[in-house]
């Protein structure tokens, strides 16, 4: 018998929340033999990361996963063997009474948003006492042993690698989005908020002595990049050429081929949480932008990112690399502090690699969650 999963998905804004959780998904079901179905609240929002989708369905099935529409109001179920919250997005409170009222009783996780503060390695795994007698653990995705770890695939490594190894499998993918790799230029990927740092850094690209090929995804950093070209609106295929910098604008792509498209370049710059941790698993030099909370409460977590990540750099590289990631969170002098990064590309080059193999020592998430199902049935039984 394969044991039943609900995930249940709001989408707050942009495409993390459902991003990491159709790729959840979708793995424990290709690597755990899970029979899952995913509620999701925004249906367009999964059709922009599942392009084969229909937004209208109320239930449909992808990648084995039944996905199926959150309806408003709640429509009575019989709840999973494992329940998973996504980022507290609060279940129906009927749904809550359905499992209360299970002879047994069903695991619920609320998987948390990605962070590498200290304390999460102390709440991960945590439960709280819930109304019915219920309980609901904390599931902290993060970066060290304490934590539930990052999603990867079983075979996405081996991919990567081979990818990167083969030169025409790169330059047919890169054709098929209709880009074609000008000689002896660094190629760069551009996925971010809007960015007030961004058009001094473009300037910059576009005086430096190494061409630059930029490739940028439809999305919200658009706006930035027309201002700085001063052209009308872009769209997918659009090209523009200033000095040494050429801008090609993407079309979103689904999952896999984003993967790819970081995994065929020298430098990608990702946001939020999904696209920030599939930089780290291409092995490549990023530059994070992270998603921006009230009262500046992300800078604690860039500032924890960076702790970890910079803590076999150089003090060289370290203080380089700090700098530019300040800079482009702070929406201003990155091309002041970029200088400092290139004296050292080499080191974060070769680290880059290094960090994707210590993460990658260390069980997935989906792995995790597996294992925390069967402690916690050995501990009930
Ligand atoms: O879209 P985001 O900004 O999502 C954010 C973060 O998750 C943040 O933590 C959360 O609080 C906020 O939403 C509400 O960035 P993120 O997390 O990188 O998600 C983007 C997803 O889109 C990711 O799964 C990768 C995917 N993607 C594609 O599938 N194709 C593409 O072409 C691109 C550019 C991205």
């Amino acid at each position: 018998m394969r044991v039943t999963w609900d995930i249940f998905c709001s989408v707050v804004d942009n495409y993390g929340d459902i991003g990491v959780t159709w790729r959840l998904a979708r793995q424990l079901v290709a690597e755990h033999e899970c029979a899952v179905r995913l509620w999701v609240d925004d249906l367009a929002a999964f059709a922009r990361v599942c392009p084969q989708a229909d937004a209208q369905a109320l239930v449909q099935w992808q990648a084995g996963v039944e996905v199926r529409h959150w309806p408003q109001p709640w429509q009575a179920c019989e709840p999973a063997a494992v329940v998973i919250e996504a980022f507290a997005c609060s279940l129906p409170g009927a749904y809550v009474e359905a499992m209360a009222a299970k002879a047994v009783r069903p695991l619920w996780l609320n998987l948390e948003y990605l962070s590498a503060e200290d304390w999460v390695g102390g709440c991960h795994g945590l439960p709280s006492l819930q109304p019915g007698g219920l309980q609901k653990f904390f599931f902290f995705p993060g970066f060290t042993a304490a934590t539930g770890g990052l999603l990867r695939e079983a075979a996405l490594l081996a991919e990567r690698c081979a990818f990167q190894a083969d030169a025409a499998a790169q330059a047919a993918f890169l054709a098929s989005l209709g880009v074609e790799r000008l000689a002896g230029a660094q190629l760069v990927s551009l996925f971010a908020y809007e960015n007030g740092a961004l058009a001094e850094w473009l300037s910059l690209l576009s005086e430096g002595a190494v061409p630059t090929q930029l490739l940028v995804p439809e999305g919200r950093v658009l706006a930035d990049v027309q201002a700085w070209l001063g052209v009308g609106p872009l769209q997918a295929g659009a090209q523009h050429r200033r000095g040494a910098l050429q801008v090609q604008v993407l079309p979103f792509v689904e999952q896999a081929a984003y993967d790819r498209l970081l995994w065929s370049c020298e430098l990608n710059l990702v946001r939020g949480e999904d696209s920030f941790v599939r930089a780290q698993w291409a092995g490549r030099p990023m530059l994070w932008h992270i998603y921006p909370q009230e009262e500046g409460a992300h800078w604690d977590k860039l500032e924890a990112f960076l702790a970890h990540y910079c803590a076999s750099l150089s003090p060289q590289a370290a203080s380089a690399l700090r700098a530019a990631w300040h800079a482009w969170n702070a929406g201003s002098a990155l091309a002041q502090a970029w200088p400092a990064v290139q004296a050292v590309w080499p080191e974060l080059l070769a680290h880059a690699e290094q960090w994707c193999e210590l993460q990658a020592a260390r069980p997935d998430l989906a792995r995790r969650l597996e294992q925390f199902y069967r402690n916690w049935l050995s501990y009930a039984a």
